[in-house]
């Protein structure tokens, strides 16, 4: 044998060592968010006809929800059961919000503090799979994960999306989907922007005018529609049934056309306006002189918390731009005070900060851009000094109804024009304001308003793939590193495909074939 031919024969032999199987592409270095760390092992774990997943107690729960992600496409039937390959379990651990997977040729075992941080770790697992286990129809392959172990924990415990279901309407089953979306990338909250100028999303008790009059239009005119208390519920459940909190937000003083159309009374001159159909924002006020104003909010706001299990109620607060400043802090001191002395923490879009009498612990959301102008950065401290926390949604890199690129057919422009992938990617939550570091962050959250958005695959369009670069920010430590970013999305990219998620295959992320 020639020296050559032996070099190449060696050469050979070392490619087709680090080849990936059958098992196409290797997924271990395909998670997104990137975990905290994760060690390659030997070998790989294989998902056959007789696996079976051991999860009890409140394991359980998470058990078959994994059970019911891995069936459709392998056609196995995944029992939950006492012994088994798959091993979820509750375990103490100092990291909240964490979980350690290990996956070895002859198991997996999950291990968490809790439902929703095992529920996490599933998340992970899901992705360490094949693409295709995403399908919703069997496909015939073999299921492997290569043997990795890997310890994750989230920087942030709020990693929200915000869904705008005002300016147009989304039924249940449209929430749903996103809720399933969103899942996938570890973010734990769901903020439904539910009232607005344009429609009146959630029935309330005593005043119905609010749905049937105020809920009957959107932009562009045509439909609307609105969540009874019982649809609101099965939204609320089924997040939960995803470890997700929903967030529900009543837009107040401003950005209420849609309530003070359906009620006379609640205005200042008692002569109702039309209801709105265009995307002009700031023109429209509660009346802050009158005692109604706050018998209707104290009506709305006991509604709103009957229903809300979570921690948080949004009151909004932005771009009241109808009131005084006077005005406008007489409405915040007194709405506050309605959802505080109930138990729940207000969150308010950061204008609230204008005021220093808010309820301790108050959250702000921050929405103005990554380079603030003007005294915002004042309003951000303002909630820390009052006890609270900030949630970062900078509009030019958070705000996902922002278009790709000037030729995008959906989305808005309004935050410093277009928004790329490598945009929502290439900024960090603690380096945008002076004094508001990681110990004055609750978390991050992607906003989505929908304006131009008619379709749940219009919002997944402009969401995928921008809101996982801010899963990535909310949930993985620093450094990061867009090239390595952008090769991971290109799995997501198979994944969305798979599952049915419509996405966009922007142009600055290396999507592969
Ligand atoms: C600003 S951000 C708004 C919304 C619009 C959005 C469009 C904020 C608190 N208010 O009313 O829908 O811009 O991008």
């Amino acid at each position: 044998m020639s020296r050559t031919l032996a070099i190449a024969i060696v050469a050979l032999l070392a490619l087709a060592a680090c080849t990936p199987t059958q098992n196409g592409p290797l997924m271990t270095d395909a998670v997104v968010p990137a975990p905290v760390s994760q060690k390659a092992g030997e070998g790989s774990f294989e998902l056959r006809s007789d696996t079976a997943i051991v999860a009890s107690g409140e394991a359980e729960a998470v058990g078959r929800y994994l059970a019911e992600s891995l069936r459709p496409a392998t056609g196995f039937a995944v029992p939950i059961s006492t012994s088994g390959t798959i091993e979820l379990a509750i375990e103490p651990s100092n990291k909240p919000g964490g979980y350690s997977l290990t996956v070895s040729p002859d198991g997996i075992r999950l291990s968490a503090p809790d439902a929703s941080s095992l529920f996490s770790g599933v998340q992970t697992l899901r992705q360490l799979l094949p693409t295709e286990i995403e399908a919703h129809e069997p496909v015939d392959r073999s299921w492997t994960i290569d043997a990795t172990t890997i310890v994750d924990y989230p920087r942030f415990a709020y990693r929200g999306a915000m869904l705008d279901v005002a300016r147009h309407f989304f039924g249940v089953d449209d929430v749903k989907k996103y809720i399933d979306d969103i899942a996938l990338l570890k973010l734990n909250v769901l903020h439904l922007h539910l009232t607005d100028d344009q429609g009146w999303r959630l029935e309330i008790t005593g005043w119905p005018r609010l749905t049937e009059h105020g809920g009957s239009t959107q932009v562009g005119g045509g439909g609307g529609g609105y969540y009874t208390h019982d649809d609101y519920r099965e939204i609320v459940e089924y997040a939960a049934s995803r470890y997700i909190t929903i967030v529900p937000e009543i837009d107040m003083p401003g950005h209420t056309n849609a309530a003070l159309a359906s009620y006379p009374e609640l205005t200042c001159d008692g002569v109702a306006p039309e209801l709105y159909e265009g995307i002009e924002v700031g023109f429209s006020s509660l009346c802050i002189d009158n005692e109604r104003t706050y018998e209707f909010i104290d009506d709305v706001i006991r509604d709103l918390i009957e229903l809300t299990p979570g921690p948080w109620i949004h009151i909004g607060g932005d771009e009241s731009n109808a009131t005084t400043d006077e005005e406008f802090l007489t409405f915040i001191r007194r709405a506050t005070v309605l959802v505080a002395s109930r138990g729940k923490t207000v969150i308010g879009w950061h204008e609230m900060g204008k005021s220093d009498e808010l309820p301790r612990g108050t959250i702000g959301q921050y929405w103005n851009l990554t380079t603030p102008e003007g005294d915002t950065g004042a309003h951000a401290n303002s909630f820390v000094d009052q006890g609270g926390q900030l949630i970062m949604s900078p509009a030019d890199v958070a705000y996902l109804d922002m278009k790709y690129d000037a030729s995008s057919p959906l989305g808005l422009v309004w935050a410093g024009g277009p928004t790329t992938v490598t945009e929502a990617y290439s900024w960090d939550p603690g380096d945008i304001l002076p004094g508001i570091g990681d110990a004055e962050l609750l978390g991050v959250e992607a906003p989505i308003w929908t304006e131009t958005l008619t379709s749940i695959e219009d919002v997944e369009l402009m969401a995928f793939p921008r809101i996982a670069a801010i899963a990535e920010i909310a949930w993985s430590p620093q450094p990061r590193d867009y090239d390595n970013f952008s090769r991971r999305l290109a799995a997501l990219g198979q994944r969305l495909e798979a599952a049915g998620i419509n996405y966009f295959r922007a142009p600055d992320v290396a999507w592969g074939k």
